[in-house]
């Protein structure tokens, strides 16, 4: 109801009066005028006027599930939507809906996280009100070696989303990062639950740094947020609906052919370091080469000295010669 009650409030141009909200609804004014107690309370300036009705003002930032929900646009995604104010990992909270049987397209979304991750175990710096913490679940039918695509899928969808939102272009750090001014602005971590060689489901989990102003001191160097990028505050609700569109758009795509081929162009002139010298540092060693761009697997082309060597994403870290990109 609180959804319905928010969407009403955004399409009316003026007032909308109680008595045209409770019918539309099918429920008491004082069901009514509960909801609207609980949306000023989540932040929305609500103006009540005698013999008028409600009017919905300028709102700040609000990230809550009704919030996303009013502005989603899509058709699957993030229908079924958790939102909690603070969890351990929005990735776990996912994996534990999946577990529960929650649909296909399932968001999670929480304002905190108390113990975001990275990738092999690393953590991810997840504070409070000053990002996107978000991950989505998935019920795909393709077999396990199709999941890795979908990491570059979701930064493809994520820089979309940020330029929509923002205006500024992002680029992608191959395999699961988006980076702005050559700082990590979003990370990406995919986990999957496989039985025999079938994926029982997928967990996309995608941070966005919105709103940080200051790092910790060991990844300052590395790390940004769309706020120390712009100098603007951007409303989390609106690039969660973005990205989640734009995920939706992308992801169906890459469903009908369970490769990249459609996405590869689009992607490698948004690589960050496209034809730049590259360190791999793999489990077997460490060498360098440039970086070719991916292919339709979604794995990176580095060239070195020895000829065209193929990176699959998994155990290997890409840098820069200098730095982290
Ligand atoms: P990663 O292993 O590539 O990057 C983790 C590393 O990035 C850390 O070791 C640290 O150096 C640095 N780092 C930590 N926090 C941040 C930050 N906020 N911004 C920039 N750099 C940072 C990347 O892993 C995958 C991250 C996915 C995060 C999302 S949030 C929603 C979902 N839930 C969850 O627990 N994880 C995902």
């Amino acid at each position: 109801m609180k959804t319905e009650i928010l969407k009403l409030l955004k399409a009316a141009p003026d007032y909308v009066s109680g008595q045209e909200l409770c019918e539309h609804l099918g429920v008491s004014r004082t069901a009514v005028w509960k909801v609207i107690r609980q949306l000023q309370e989540d932040g929305y300036e609500i103006e009540a006027k005698r013999n008028r009705g409600y009017r919905l003002g300028e709102s700040g930032d609000v990230f809550t599930g009704a919030e996303i929900s009013s502005l989603l646009k899509t058709k699957w995604v993030g229908r079924n939507l958790v939102f909690l104010e603070q969890v351990d990992s929005t990735n776990d909270e996912a994996k534990r809906q999946a577990e529960k049987g929650a649909v296909d397209g399932t968001l999670v979304a929480a304002a905190e996280q108390s113990a975001g991750k990275g990738r092999r175990g690393r953590s991810w710096v997840s504070i409070k009100g000053a990002g996107v913490w978000m991950s989505l679940m998935l019920r795909p039918d393709f077999p396990p070696e199709c999941a890795s695509m979908l990491t570059l899928v979701a930064a493809m969808a994520v820089e979309e989303g940020i330029r929509q939102v923002t205006g500024i272009s992002g680029q992608i750090k191959w395999p699961n990062d988006v980076v702005i001014e050559g700082k990590k602005v979003c990370g990406i971590l995919t986990e999957m639950s496989t039985e025999m060689e079938c994926i029982h489901y997928v967990v996309v989990g995608i941070g966005i740094n919105v709103g940080i102003e200051e790092f910790p001191e060991e990844i300052q160097d590395m790390a940004t947020s769309l706020y120390l990028c712009t100098g603007k505050r951007v409303k989390r609700a609106a690039l969660a609906a973005a990205v989640a569109e734009a995920w939706e758009l992308y992801y169906e795509r890459f469903t009908k052919t369970r490769d990249l081929r459609f996405l590869m162009a689009e992607y490698n002139q948004n690589l960050v370091n496209m034809g730049r010298e590259v360190r791999v540092l793999a489990p077997e060693g460490e060498y360098t080469g440039i970086s070719r761009g991916i292919n339709e697997k979604g794995e990176l082309l580095v060239e070195t000295e020895e000829g065209l060597r193929t990176v699959i994403s998994g155990e290997v870290s890409v840098r820069g010669i200098y730095g982290y990109v």
